[in-house]
């Protein structure tokens, strides 16, 4: 599957703030919406050189479809201090949820996806690599998103009965590549709640020179900068969060991921992720899901940006429910 490769941030150069204003919907795809997404960073001002290895597994078993449907359908439990921890800041990292033959499995399977993706020119430059839907035709990755192991938790995480799939995401940060501006996803998703959380799989451990996903602490920190204006050219929206977020003394976990770890983050708890330093990609599946009953938004703007691929047939209003949005808990079978 090659992606269409095309320059967001020239399109809108060429074109006045009323011709393309963030309330108009995107027209291009979501390759092009990271490629214009990235730009609105601020440099990262720590130069941390890492060339070691990040790929070294100490087991390096694939494990086969069933060895994997087996792993990533056992329930996870979360205990009180967790649920806590996640309903005051809005995230939380859980370390084993996989175990580093699942994760290696996951591995091979993505660094494949990405062969096969992306053109030698693609991945030539330190860009912010994205590759979505691919569940729909690998069984694989299917097992990954659709995961009770991971909807269940989910679910227990926002205190909803049911979950559905948004969609999977594989995020590939090319060596290089800056950092991801600070954001919360409400931004992103059209969705009509607030009921929204993202599992962040990484591939492989993900040191801190790698740009791991960062949090702000506690998840109310959106409030002190709900009034800053997005700016669609350039990095002052993000500039702006910093400069806020550190004189308000706001703590930020921006800590590296071992192999397993997982990080869950609600659609309000602002986030960011440091520059790729190191000479490999960094490597994430990142799913999206959202309590089953939700809305599309009445006006979907361009920074949600190819939603309708995601939400196929359903008009801004309605019921997100499509064919590709599943419910992935509860699921017959399992309690
Ligand atoms: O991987 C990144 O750098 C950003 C990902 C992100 O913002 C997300 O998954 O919500
Ligand atoms: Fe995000």
């Amino acid at each position: 599957m090659n992606k269409s490769f095309s320059t967001p941030s020239s399109k809108l150069k060429g074109k006045n703030a009323t011709e393309i204003d963030v309330n108009q919907p995107w027209e291009l795809d979501n390759q092009a919406w990271w490629d214009w997404y990235v730009t609105l960073a601020e440099k990262d001002t720590k130069t941390i050189n890492d060339t070691k290895s990040v790929r070294d597994f100490k087991s390096n078993k694939i494990l086969s479809l069933y060895e994997l449907k087996n792993e990533l359908n056992t329930t996870y439990k979360l205990n009180l201090k967790q649920k806590k921890f996640f309903q005051e800041n809005g995230f939380i990292k859980i370390k084993n949820m996989f175990t580093e033959n699942a994760i290696f499995t996951l591995n091979r399977e993505l660094s494949r996806i990405i062969i096969k993706g992306f053109s030698k020119r693609q991945m030539k430059d330190s860009r912010f690599l994205s590759l979505d839907m691919t569940w729909l035709n690998n069984e694989l990755i299917k097992q990954f998103v659709l995961s009770p192991r991971i909807a269940k938790l989910i679910s227990e995480l926002l205190g909803v009965l049911s979950v559905r799939l948004y969609h999977d995401n594989i995020l590939i940060k090319r060596p290089g590549c800056g950092r991801t501006p600070w954001h919360h996803d409400t931004h992103h998703f059209p969705l009509a709640t607030q009921d929204v959380v993202t599992a962040w799989i990484p591939a492989h451990a993900i040191p801190e020179s790698m740009g791991p996903l960062t949090f702000a602490k506690p998840i109310d920190a959106y409030k002190l900068v709900e009034n800053i204006e997005f700016n669609k050219f350039n990095n002052s929206y993000d500039k702006n969060i910093i400069k806020i977020f550190k004189d308000k003394k706001i703590q930020t976990e921006s800590g590296s991921f071992d192999i397993g770890e997982i990080s869950f983050h609600h659609n309000l708890c602002f986030h960011s992720a440091g520059s790729n330093n190191t000479s490999n990609d960094r490597i994430v599946l990142a799913n999206t899901y959202y309590a089953d009953g939700a809305k599309v938004v009445k006006n979907p703007t361009m920074v949600s940006g190819d939603w309708k691929k995601f939400i196929p047939n359903t008009m801004p209003g309605e019921v997100a429910a499509s064919q590709l949005n599943p419910v992935c808990w509860p699921i017959k079978g399992f309690k």
